[in-house]
């Protein structure tokens, strides 16, 4: 995963630094980068014994298949912000990607986007079959609620029943499905910008608002500091589907992993069909400013090392380039 993201802590005229800039040292691609492999680690360990072998195998596919891990990654940043020991908050991290493997899963199917291509390889029903891809996206959302559960040592377990509840709203009617339901629903059809944002910030921005409400809860975070993460997550979750859409038109299927250009095909709606290319990146970084400053009162002082991965990760939703 590139890490184009500046950390320079001054602006382009060597004024005063913006507050919700990472402090001046922070190396975010090394951070990023440490944070990747310890989730890949983990997500190795994370399954087993599922049997039969085919459903495990058809199971570690999609999971092991790469992808940039953003929201393991925000999930363990969360934590941490809130004064976690990330370790704790691990086995809700790979819950996350589970349920966002298992979503990518479903969603490549014939009778969804019907897509042959997901992170550099064939899909997996193109491998496993039709019924063997939905079981292995069934298995791996019954996982990710197993590891919550019973998989989290040492985390007080009211807390866990607070994850499971944001894991829940996150993936059911309140979130991934309703969002994917009135996405389907409105293909080929002329759809207002209230529309699209419905859709983005319940088929991608509710599992984003999980990533970090759930890594800050294992924590026992506060509730301001909650609820500057919902804030922060609302930003982030709509910058980061503005510029998937934006990227569908502007990268090729070789950098992407899926295939590019799909939005045309489908006859859907996004925002560079309804505001240009130009308009909707504006929009992106501005929600990503408006993300970023909401940390201001953890970003200050000793407690800006602490922010720092999260501010950084708000640049990078707008800077990557896959
Ligand atoms: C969760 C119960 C349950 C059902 C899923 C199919 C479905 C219902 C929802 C579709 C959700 C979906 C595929 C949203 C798109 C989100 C998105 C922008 C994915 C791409 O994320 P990246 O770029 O991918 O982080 P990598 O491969 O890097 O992880």
């Amino acid at each position: 995963m590139t890490a184009a993201v500046s950390t320079s802590t001054g602006s382009a005229s060597g004024g005063v630094p913006p507050t919700d800039a990472p402090p001046a040292g922070f190396d975010f691609a090394a951070y990023l980068e440490a944070a990747r492999l310890r989730v890949e680690a983990a997500l190795d360990g994370s399954l087993g014994p599922e049997r039969p072998e085919s459903l495990r195998e058809a199971m570690r596919y999609s999971l092991l298949a790469g992808g940039k891990r953003l929201r393991p990654i925000l999930c363990l940043a969360a934590c941490e912000l809130a004064g976690g020991d990330g370790a704790q908050a691990m086995p809700t991290a790979v819950a996350l990607e589970m349920i966002h493997t298992m979503s990518l899963i479903h969603d490549d199917l014939p009778a969804m986007d019907n897509d042959d291509l997901r992170r550099g390889r064939p899909t997996n029903h193109k491998v496993y079959g039709e019924a063997n891809a939905i079981l292995a996206g069934d298995a791996l959302l019954t996982r990710a609620f197993e590891m919550v559960a019973l998989r989290s040592p040492g985390v007080p377990a009211e807390r866990l029943l607070a994850v499971v509840g944001e894991l829940s709203l996150a993936s059911g009617a309140p979130g991934l499905v309703g969002g994917q339901v009135v996405d389907l629903e409105c293909e080929g059809k002329d759809v207002d910008l209230e529309t699209l944002e419905y859709i983005h910030l319940h088929k991608t921005g509710a599992l984003l608002r999980a990533c970090v409400l759930t890594g800050a809860l294992i924590a026992g975070a506060s509730e301001a500091l909650l609820e500057a993460l919902r804030t922060y997550a609302r930003g982030i979750g709509l910058a980061f589907q503005i510029i998937d859409d934006i990227l569908d038109v502007t990268a090729s299927s070789e950098v992407l992993g899926k295939t590019a250009g799909k939005d045309l095909i489908a006859d859907k709606t996004t925002y560079p069909k309804l505001l240009g290319l130009e308009e909707s990146r504006q929009r992106a970084e501005a929600l990503v400013a408006e993300a970023k400053a909401v940390l201001a009162p953890w970003s200050a002082g000793e407690a800006g090392g602490k922010a720092a991965p999260l501010l950084a990760l708000a640049d990078y939703i707008t800077s990557r380039d896959r």
